[in-house]
C-alpha cells in the first residue's frame, strides 16, 4: 500500500490584492497596525512593481506544484506518494492552515522545508516554530529541512547565472574581470550575531561556493531590504555598498541576490527600481541574476533534501 508523506512548503506570502496589503503589514508588525504614511508607503512599492501586481503569489504556487512534481517522478520508492501543501508566514493559506489541511488529508508524517535557503533563528527557525506547534495539536509526525545553502544544484543553478550575466557584460564590452560580483541577502536586526546565528556564515559560504564555481574575479557580499526600525540592521546596505564601489571607481556591477529564489518586491523593488536608480545617479552599469523561480535545478535540490528527512521519518 502506498503511503502518503505530507511536505509542508513554507514561503514569506505576499497580499492578494493592493486591498490586503494593511492586514498583510499589520502581520508582519505582529499585530501592530502601520501608519497611513507607512502604509502608502509599502502600497506604493507595490504599485511600482507592475502596477501592484502580487508575483510572490503566482511563483511560490508553481513553485509548490513543481516541488510535488520532481519529488513523485524520480521517486525510486513507489511505495511512498509526496503530497504538497502550502504554508505561508504572512497570509493565507498561512503555515497553520497548511498543517491543519494536510491533517483533513489523513497524512500522519510530513517534511517541512522553507522557500529560502539560509538558517536564522529569526527566519526560518519562527517558520519551523508555527509549524512544529500546530503539528503536535493535529498529531502529525513531521521533520524539518533547516538549510541547504551549499546544496550542489542550488550552486550550480546560482553560478550558471552569474556566469550568463557576465557573459553580457563581455558582450557588451566590458571585460568579465572588472566585474565586481554583490551577492546579498536580506538583512536582519544586529542582535543576531550575538545570538551565535548561522545566518550571516551560510550566506558568506554560498557566496563564495557561487564565486569559485562562476570563476568570478572580484566580489563581495553585502545585505539589502533592511527593515525600517529602530533597532541596528546588519550592514552594509546595497545602496551605500554602490556609493562605495564607485569612490574606488567600479563602473560594473554584477547583483546576485542568492539569500532569495524567486520574483517578489525585494528582488523587484528594491534591487531592480531602488538599486538600479542609485546605480544610473553614480553612472554604474548594473545588471542582477535572474531569479531561481521553478529552476529544475532548484526543484532538484528541494526534492533531494526533502526525501532526505522523509528518510529518517520512522
Ligand atoms: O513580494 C512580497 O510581497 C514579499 C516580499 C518579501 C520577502 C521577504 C523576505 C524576508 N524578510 C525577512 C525579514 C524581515 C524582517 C522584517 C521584514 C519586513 C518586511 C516588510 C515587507 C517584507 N518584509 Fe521581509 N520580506 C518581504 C517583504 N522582513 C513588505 C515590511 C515593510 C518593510 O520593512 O519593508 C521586519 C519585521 C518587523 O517589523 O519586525 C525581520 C527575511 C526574509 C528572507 C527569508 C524568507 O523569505 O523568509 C529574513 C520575500
Amino acid at each position: 500500500m502506498t503511503t502518503q508523506i505530507g511536505v509542508l512548503v513554507m514561503s514569506y506570502g505576499t497580499p492578494e490584492s493592493l486591498e490586503d496589503v494593511e492586514s498583510y503589514y499589520t502581520h508582519i508588525r505582529r499585530g501592530n497596525p502601520p501608519s497611513a504614511e507607512q502604509l502608502q508607503e509599502l502600497r506604493g512599492r507595490y504599485e511600482a512593481i507592475a502596477g501592484g501586481v502580487f508575483p510572490l503569489r503566482e511563483n511560490t504556487n508553481r513553485q509548490v506544484e513543481a516541488l510535488q512534481d520532481a519529488l513523485n517522478q524520480d521517486n525510486t520508492d513507489k511505495d511512498i506518494e509526496y503530497v504538497c501543501f502550502q504554508g505561508l508566514k504572512h497570509a493565507r493559506p498561512f503555515i497553520e492552515d497548511g498543517v491543519e489541511r494536510m491533517a483533513e488529508s489523513g497524512i500522519k508524517q510530513a517534511v517541512g522545508v522553507v522557500l529560502a535557503p539560509h538558517y536564522s533563528v529569526m527566519s526560518v527557525g519562527g517558520y519551523i516554530k508555527r509549524a512544529k506547534e500546530k503539528a503536535e495539536i493535529c498529531g502529525i509526525q513531521m521533520e524539518f529541512v533547516k538549510s541547504y545553502h551549499l546544496h550542489p544544484q542550488l550552486i550550480g543553478a546560482f553560478s550558471r547565472r552569474v556566469s550568463a550575466r557576465l557573459d553580457q557584460f563581455e558582450e557588451a564590452g566590458a571585460n568579465r574581470q572588472e566585474v565586481r560580483v554583490l551577492f546579498s541577502a536580506h538583512s536582519l536586526p544586529e542582535r543576531i550575531l550575538g545570538m551565535g546565528d548561522p545566518y550571516r556564515e551560510q550566506l558568506l559560504e554560498t557566496s563564495k561556493a557561487v564565486a569559485e564555481q562562476a570563476g568570478v574575479a572580484s566580489w563581495q557580499f553585502t545585505w539589502q531590504s533592511a527593515g525600517r526600525t529602530a533597532e541596528p540592521w546588519l550592514g552594509p546596505d546595497i545602496l551605500d555598498t554602490l556609493r562605495e564601489l564607485s569612490k574606488e571607481q567600479v563602473e560594473y556591477v554584477l547583483s546576485a541576490p542568492i539569500g532569495f529564489v524567486s520574483d517578489h518586491l525585494e528582488v523587484l523593488y528594491d534591487l531592480d527600481i531602488e538599486a538600479r536608480d542609485i546605480a544610473a545617479e553614480l553612472d554604474m552599469r548594473l545588471m542582477r541574476i535572474e531569479s531561481l523561480n521553478g529552476d529544475p535545478a532548484y526543484m532538484a535540490a528541494l526534492s533531494d533534501v526533502v526525501r532526505n528527512r522523509a528518510g529518517i521519518l520512522k
